[in-house]
């Protein structure tokens, strides 16, 4: 039942997402050493957090694996991090700790596109 629910929480947002003007909070997963989504797709100005929900230690760092770029870097993330992109764009990133299995992107529409 919760997970319905979430499911149909995250469907909403999604869909909402796709129209609405507003700053959302969009959320990655590290799960089994993996990004999921690995490739998400904000608004600028969206915060995209990331949520580690395992015990392994991992790092959110923005670049093309081994060469970080310093748009944005979380190391040893526990728990969450969180960052806000103000510029469109598409943002490389990767895990320091395991930076052959552990990849991801976020694009970064810039704001107004989709009609609003
Ligand atoms: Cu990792």
């Amino acid at each position: 039942m919760t997970k319905l629910f979430l499911l149909t929480g995250i469907l909403f947002s999604v869909l909402l997402g796709s129209q609405a003007g507003w700053a959302e909070t969009v959320e990655v997963k590290i799960i089994k050493s993996t990004f999921i989504p690995a490739v998400i797709k904000v608004k600028q100005g969206d915060t995209i957090r990331w949520v580690n929900t395992e015990e392994l230690l991992h790092t959110v760092t923005s670049g093309k694996a081994p060469m970080p770029d310093k748009e944005f870097n979380a190391a040893y993330v526990k728990k969450e991090f969180e960052v806000k992109l103000d510029k469109g764009g598409l943002f490389d990133y990767y895990c320091e700790l395991h930076p052959a299995i552990m990849r991801g992107v976020v694009i970064v529409l810039p704001s107004g596109e989709g009609g609003n």
